[in-house]
């Protein structure tokens, strides 16, 4: 298939997938490395899109394939490893030892991130030394990559082996395009935080250093971005995370398969040869298939189970039907896969034992690698597929089941636990624990009428040809490319280090300077509960050694209320802007209102707030002098996100008619007077004196006010990097003190 995507184009680039394996396995036969095609959903489907690579899409001509070559080699051999992997398959190996895959593919991998990402947490091991060589690896393939990687590749890591990466190759190099694509669920939230703290804010952080975050489903997506909203509190918007200093688009791209290999494999000779065979084999039986990787997120034994009441509850079918079952070897030596192997063999033998006869066994069974031929052979002959996983992320069985058919029918019954569900309905869809259902879509599906299952057929064909595996892929880059212009505009407001560099020229030559200073979350970083940011001692020196030069005028303009401010802050020479504007205190003078405020309107809102606050737990009210606010930062932020606008909707209509209003700041509401801002309270100091150097700091969009009102010489900068008025973003607070404190260093020296 040959469709150019959308959007910007890879041409001249190059393109680097990095995933653990190859799609070959290195075997050393006496003394010699042989290469091997390897198997797996992500291997076949990445193998597709290179193999079906057209002129006139906008793949690139350049493509690298870098991962693990299957097995330990002598470091006497690699060289000659890597110079035949670049020669015959454009692939860089990555070289493990085999304690190393150990504790890393073996021990963090399947055993801790795949049982837990497929709802198996009681299979789930937690162990740090496995922790730690993840870590490790990851780190591994960041140094592999390091003196590969050209900086204007486009490299896209896949996986759950290698979630760290993206953020290790985003260090060290930020201007690389990096996108991530995830073949497994990810769980939702409350699965997720059973991984220790630590772990599960790294993985997250990992994966956020990438420019694009792909996963297979809408779910997955969804669960993934309230792991990152709960756990590391970025919010997000249309699908656009602003993560520390760059944008992350998330979003899903359903994995396809290549439909025209699979749709024509039936006219391909060996094919054909063993579709006759078969056909002889077969004759007079019907034929149920059944095909996955060894591995018990697949359901292979529920499968069995199932098909075992089947033939119970349906004697008639005695002799007319098989059961054709290939398990491919997969992840030898994990116990609960050697355990697995054992009881589907135990349960084929006594499926076997029980039912079978002379000249009829129930279920045939198979333990190994097929090759393509024999599996197209084996979708076209059958007459019902079943694919019955407790947990896929997709499920390519399904898809290559459905396009190797064509128009002869066929039925795919299929587990809704698969992500393939969601584009695959006209399957009978079953639930896979549920024996009794798998049973009964058995017999539904061998007694499905061929005009019925050509018409079922259809409609999923046609959807697999509008999303194949090219498609997929030219989405995804495309996607990834087109977060470079994001990353550009997000880029161009960071504070750099030139702006930086003009500010303090500018502070230097300045006789009279303002430096207006918004509190919480600019000069100290936001906390859960409002009474415990107090400054510390650094803080309140930095405030004070830049109050002494006497050209400065330092101003802490904040929402707290007067009395918290003159605690906090009251002894220092500086001036202070209280409740947003309401009340401004210039230094050694008395506080002053604004202007005069009525606030007979407490009597009736406060009691509102309050209701408000206990139905959402963590939410809390503060009454000030001029002004109340209502505080969420403590509650669960997606209960917040439905509570607040009601209060919001409640609060408009009681305010209607009233000098007062409802702003929305950072996790917290604040009702006061209309008109009282800190833009005003910015132009009361700006009239007092001819300010040759200004500059606006703050955080919070109440802030949005004085960026608004300063004048077009002044410098100002929000916190964060949210959209802004400010002529610059910078990354946190505690990039505000390193500032301020080159200010004071400027200060004393000149
Ligand atoms: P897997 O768990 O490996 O993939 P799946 O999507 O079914 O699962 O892909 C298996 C692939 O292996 C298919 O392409 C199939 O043709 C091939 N295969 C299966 N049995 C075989 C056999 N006996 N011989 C030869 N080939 C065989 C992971 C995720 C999935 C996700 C894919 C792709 O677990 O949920 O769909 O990645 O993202």
């Amino acid at each position: 298939m040959s469709r150019s995507p959308a959007g910007p184009e890879l041409s001249g680039r190059r393109l680097v997938i990095v995933s653990n394996r190859l799609p070959f396995n290195v075997e050393v036969v006496n003394g010699r490395p042989t290469f091997h095609p390897s198997a797996g959903g992500l291997v076949t489907g990445l193998a597709s899109f290179r193999e079906s690579r057209q002129p006139t899409t906008a793949l690139p001509a350049e493509h690298l394939w870098v991962g693990w070559p299957g097995c330990s080699v002598e470091s006497t051999l690699q060289a000659e490893v890597v110079g035949e992997a670049l020669a015959r398959f454009q692939s860089y190996p990555v070289f493990l030892t085999e304690e190393q895959m150990e504790q890393f593919y073996l021990g963090f991998c399947n055993a801790t991130i795949w049982p837990l990402f497929h709802y198996f947490p009681s299979y789930t091991v937690y162990q740090q030394p496995f922790w730690d060589q993840y870590k490790q690896i990851n780190q591994l393939f960041a140094d592999a990559l390091q003196p590969i990687l050209r900086p204007d590749d486009v490299v896209w890591v896949h996986d759950y082996h290698l979630m760290l990466l993206p953020r290790l190759l985003k260090t060290s190099q930020p201007h690389l395009s990096v996108g991530f694509f995830l073949h497994i669920p990810f769980p939702s939230f409350e699965v997720f935080r059973m991984l220790p703290g630590e772990w599960r804010r790294d993985i997250l952080e990992g994966l956020l250093g990438a420019d694009l975050i792909g996963f297979h489903t809408y779910e997955y997506t969804r669960h993934f971005l309230q792991s990152v909203l709960r756990i590391l509190g970025y919010e997000y918007h249309m699908s656009q995370v602003l993560a520390l200093e760059h944008a992350v688009r998330v979003d899903t791209f359903p994995m396809g398969i290549d439909v025209e290999k699979f749709a024509g494999a039936s006219k391909n000779d060996d094919t054909e040869k063993e579709i006759h065979e078969l056909r002889n084999t077969l004759s007079g039986v019907k034929s149920i298939l059944s095909v996955d990787r060894l591995d018990y997120s697949k359901g292979i034994s529920n499968r069995l189970e199932g098909y075992e009441l089947f033939l119970e509850n349906y004697p008639e079918y005695h002799s007319k039907v098989a059961l054709l079952m290939v398990v491919v070897p997969s992840r030898i030596g994990v116990v609960q896969y050697d355990l697995m192997k054992r009881q589907i063999e135990e349960l084929v033998g006594k499926i076997n034992g029980r039912f079978g006869r002379v000249g009829w066994t129930p279920v045939v069974y198979q333990y190994r690698h097929v090759p393509f031929a024999s599996l197209a052979a084996l979708y076209a002959v059958s007459d019902v597929c079943l694919v019955t996983p407790l947990r896929d992320g997709m499920n390519l069985v399904a898809k290559e089941y459905v396009a190797t058919t064509g128009d002869g029918g066929g039925v795919l019954i299929l587990s809704e636990m698969a992500g393939a569900a969601k584009e695959l309905p006209e399957a009978i869809i079953i639930n896979p624990n549920n024996r009794g259902e798998i049973a009964s879509a058995l017999k539904e599906a061998l007694e499905m009428a061929p005009a019925e299952q050509q018409k079922r057929h259809r409609l999923m064909q046609r959807r697999l040809k509008r999303y194949d595996v090219t498609r997929w892929a030219s989405d995804f880059l495309s996607g990834l490319l087109s977060m470079s212009e994001v990353q550009t505009r997000v880029e161009s407001k960071l504070l750099s280090a030139g702006a930086r560099q003009e500010i303090f020229t500018r502070y230097q030559l300045g006789q009279r300077r303002l430096l207006f200073l918004d509190y919480d979350g600019t000069l100290t970083p936001l906390v859960r509960h409002p009474g415990l940011a107090g400054p510390d001692s650094t803080r309140r020196e930095l405030l004070r050694s830049l109050a002494a030069d006497p050209q400065n005028t330092v101003v802490v303009a904040s929402g707290r209320e007067r009395r918290t401010l003159d605690d906090w802050l009251g002894d220092l020479p500086i001036g202070l802007v209280a409740e947003h504007g309401a009340w401004l205190k210039v230094v050694n003078q008395p506080w002053h209102h604004a202007k005069r405020l009525n606030d007979e309107w407490k009597r009736e809102l406060l009691p509102i707030l309050e209701i408000y606050a206990d139905r959402l737990p963590g939410a809390l009210v503060e009454e000030k002098e001029n002004s109340a606010a209502w505080h969420y930062r403590m509650a669960d932020p997606e209960q917040a996100a439905l509570r607040t606008p009601e209060l919001i909707d409640h609060l408009l209509s009681l305010i209607a008619k009233t000098d007062l209003q409802v702003v929305q700041g950072d996790k917290v509401l604040e009702i006061r007077h209309i008109g009282v801002n800190k833009g005003g309270a910015a132009l009361s100091w700006l009239d007092q004196d001819r300010y040759d150097f200004i500059l606006g700091v703050g955080d919070d969009t109440t802030d949005e006010d004085f960026f608004k009102a300063l004048p077009a010489s002044a410098f100002s900068i929000r916190v964060g990097m949210a959209a802004t008025h400010a002529q610059y973003n910078i990354r946190d607070s505690a990039e505000v003190i390193k500032l301020l404190r080159a200010f004071a260093d400027l200060s004393k020296t000149g």
